[in-house]
């Protein structure tokens, strides 16, 4: 007997032999922790989508994961995956007439509201953070929602979106992850967090709106009782911090390295760190308690990009800072994009040179056409600019983003625990892999509703064409 049949999309670990993907679904390890904890049973899978197949086949497969006993079936997916998952909650709901159907995730609570508009299959979404609202739904058997904070649902009325759900304060009160609920040993590389929140808000990140501003931390000793776990359970020796900002408190992190060396000796780490927050002391004791790969989002090349994304700091600025952390960390990773609605060409010739600079400085960089997410300020003001790149975009053509993808370098070349880093521009290609997969799927869906399946349109920017030729030499679009 399980009362939720949960299921999290993801992509498939590798694609035609090209290992693209080593990390695990934390967060619905974190559900199902939560669930249990309040006594209910959950059938838990990470359902990975397989680019060879179409949409009949993907959706049988999806249903066939379906517990008979289970009242609800929670499904839980990044944006790129939810014009998929729409259209499979149609065919769920022909199938299993009673049960509720509730999506829940980054890429279902940013367009919560529309997409029970549209899909009249989906009962209710879950917005935002998880865990307590999951519990609160169960409860109520996954119906009359009415006044389920971080919730919107389907009633009698209509679609109505109750109150925001206030964040968990105290992240300690959260069970670790119910890491029992997978196979874990076919994952390389854990992704623990550490905290949650970024006050940051970039425009073109939906991680603000996500989680909150304020940002919320555990206590060290509830990451390091996570760390052991890890390492006594599954032989576990490095690990991903995937905090949307690692360095929001630097003395906290100072700490959380002291303890990193006295209590988990040897383990290796990498976390997603930000320019103005590095200093050389920080660096050499994040190096020296196991820290061997920084990702940093420099995002452009061009200043006065930057200044209109509002990074808070210069090219400058950020060449010098990465260069420092190239004399303490093994890899250190760069994140830049093009396609603002406001880059100029000769903006993102500026980035370019910024890119090859990094390449020869010894970075690892990527390279990504901007995909315009519900919920950021970006899509907010720029959603009248969106168009659909049918023709400028692989998404659009299966076939041929299958050749290009083959023909990129191996990621995760070394293999094993201690090869692997985070590989910069496996995050571009797993993009590709993914979007043409749900395009050859659900193409006239993400055409009839760019609101919602924004991350497959493209803001409309300054001499496209020329811009694609360039950026074309480096990645696959
Ligand atoms: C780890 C990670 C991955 C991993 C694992 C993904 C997975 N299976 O969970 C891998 C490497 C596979 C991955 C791939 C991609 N990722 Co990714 N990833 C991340 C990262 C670093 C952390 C995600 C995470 O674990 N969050 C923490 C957990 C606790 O949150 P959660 O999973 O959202 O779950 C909580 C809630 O969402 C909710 N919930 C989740 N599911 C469900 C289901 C139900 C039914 C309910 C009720 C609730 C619920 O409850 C959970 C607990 O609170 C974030 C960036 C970041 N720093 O956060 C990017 C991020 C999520 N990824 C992103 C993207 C774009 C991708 C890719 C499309 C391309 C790429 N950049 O690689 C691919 C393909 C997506 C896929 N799923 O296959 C974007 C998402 C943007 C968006 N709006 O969709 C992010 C925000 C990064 C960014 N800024 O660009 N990713």
């Amino acid at each position: 007997m399980t009362d939720l049949t949960l299921i999290v999309l993801a992509i498939a670990k590798s694609f035609d032999g090209k290992v693209v993907y080593e990390r695990n679904s934390v967060g619905g390890m974190l559900l199902v922790a939560s669930l249990e904890k309040a006594g209910f049973s959950v059938a838990f899978h990470e359902h990975f989508l397989d680019h060879r197949l179409d949409f009949d086949a993907e959706a049988e497969r999806l249903a066939s994961l379906v517990e008979a006993s289970s009242a609800v079936i929670g499904l839980g997916c990044h944006s790129v995956h939810l014009p998929f998952a729409a259209k499979a909650a149609e065919r769920l709901r022909a199938r299993f007439p009673g049960k509720k159907i509730v999506f829940g995730g980054i890429g279902p609570s940013a367009a919560a509201e529309d997409l029970l508009t549209a899909f009249a299959a989906i009962d209710a979404v879950v917005i935002g953070e998880g865990e307590a609202t999951a519990v609160e739904l169960m409860r109520r058997g996954g119906s009359g929602l009415d006044g389920v904070a971080g919730t919107a649902f389907r009633g009698p009325c209509g679609v109505r979106v109750n109150p925001h759900r206030a964040p968990i304060v105290d992240l300690d009160s959260i069970p670790l992850p119910a890491y029992d609920a997978v196979d874990f040993s076919a994952y390389e590389i854990p992704t623990v967090f550490t905290s949650r929140g970024c006050f940051f808000g970039c425009p073109f990140c939906s991680l603000s709106s996500f989680w909150g501003k304020a940002v919320r931390y555990r206590s060290l000793d509830n990451v390091i009782a996570e760390l052991t776990l890890l390492r006594e359970r599954f032989g576990s020796r490095y690990v991903f911090f995937g905090d949307p900002t690692f360095v929001t408190d630097r003395a906290r992190v100072l700490e959380l390295c002291g303890r990193l060396r006295s209590e988990a000796p040897g383990l290796g780490w990498e976390a997603l760190v930000r320019i103005d927050r590095m200093d050389e002391e920080l660096m050499s004791r994040m190096a020296g308690s196991g820290c061997e790969a920084v990702f940093y989002g420099l995002e452009s090349g061009s200043d006065r990009v930057l200044r209109r994304i509002k990074r808070g700091f210069s090219v400058d600025q950020a060449l010098s800072t990465i260069e420092r952390s190239l004399g303490h960390f093994k890899t250190v990773e760069v994140s830049l994009m093009w396609g603002f609605p406001y880059e100029g060409f000769e903006d993102l010739e500026a980035t370019l040179r910024v890119r090859d600079r990094l390449e020869s400085m010894g970075c690892e960089v990527q390279l990504r056409w901007l995909e315009p997410y519900p919920g950021t300020e970006l899509y907010r003001s720029h959603k009248d600019a969106l168009f659909l790149p049918e023709a400028e975009s692989m998404m659009f053509d299966a076939a041929k983003a299958g050749a290009s993808i083959a023909g990129t370098k191996d990621f995760y070349p070394e293999g094993g625990p201690h090869g692997i880093k985070i590989a910069a521009d496996v995050t571009n290609v797993r993009f590709i892999i993914a979007a043409s997969h749900v395009v050859s799927m659900c193409r006239d869906l993400i055409a009839a509703h760019p609101l919602i399946f924004s991350d497959f349109h493209r803001f409309r920017t300054p001499r496209l064409p020329d811009k694609l030729r360039l950026a074309r030499r480096y990645s696959v679009y």
